[in-house]
């Protein structure tokens, strides 16, 4: 952790797991605190990612490959990092990432079975080999997270069918959490895992207490 950066947190899950819950309420504790922050998102948080979250979620007739998905969510996130996370990061900003290179590892790698060497490298190279300082993974039963995910879609838009990815059946979303929970035993001192079926208000002190320990 270098000392004059802005920390560096990112948030994951699998489906309807509460991340995007828990980043709107450790940005107030942050606002609460005086730090200075950003929230962003992936895929998003540039022109360029919110062109490509609309082609990959949304735009069926793309008929997207699984190599073509990995390549977009790539490069994404090369522009995220370069326009936005790293100038924030080194004015000393704490950046909050709702998902980052993770995600492409438990999506695109244990979801869609492509090789995990090359999306490591892949992420490395459009990261610039940015780590997060801390990693926060949601953990929830798929059926759970479906559920919760289609009633919020549900409340949007009147029906609960969700993007493209939402939709992939059951066992694509075991192998996501599966491979999340791979990740977070590999590397122990990054993750921290919290229990996504906890009330939403007891999950916010365990991510403070988190938070807290990067001051
Ligand atoms: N993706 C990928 O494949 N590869 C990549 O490299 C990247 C992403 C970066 C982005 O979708 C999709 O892209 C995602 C992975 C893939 N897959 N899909 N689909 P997104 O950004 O649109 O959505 P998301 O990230 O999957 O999830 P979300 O909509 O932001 O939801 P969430 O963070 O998982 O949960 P939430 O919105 O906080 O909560 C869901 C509902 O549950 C909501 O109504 C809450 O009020 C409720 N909730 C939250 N917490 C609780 C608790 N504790 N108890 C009960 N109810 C709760």
């Amino acid at each position: 952790m270098l000392p004059d950066r802005g920390r560096f947190i990112t948030f994951e899950g699998g489906e309807g797991c509460g991340k995007t819950t828990q980043v709107a309420l450790a940005k107030a504790f942050l606002v609460a605190l005086g730090i200075s922050h950003l929230v962003t998102a992936e895929p998003g948080g540039t022109v360029l990612g919110e062109t490509i979250r609309r082609m990959i979620l949304h735009e069926a007739d793309l008929n997207l490959s699984s190599e073509s998905e990995l390549l977009l969510f790539s490069a994404a996130r090369a522009q995220h990092v370069r326009q936005v996370i790293m100038p924030n990061l080194q004015a000393g900003r704490w950046v909050l990432c709702d998902r980052f290179c993770d995600a492409t590892i438990a999506y695109q790698g244990y979801g869609r079975g492509l090789k995990l060497d090359l999306i490591y490298r892949l992420n490395r190279f459009a990261s610039l080999d940015l780590e997060p300082d801390l990693t926060i993974l949601f953990d929830i039963p798929v059926e759970t997270g479906l559920n919760r995910a289609r009633m919020k879609t549900a409340s949007f838009t009147g029906h609960p069918e969700g993007d493209l990815i939402e939709g992939e059946d059951w066992d694509f979303h075991r192998r996501v959490r599966d491979g999340y929970l791979e990740l977070a035993q590999r590397e122990p001192e990054r993750f921290r895992v919290i229990d996504g079926m906890k009330d939403i208000e007891t999950i916010h002190f365990q991510v403070c207490a988190c938070l807290e320990l990067l001051r």
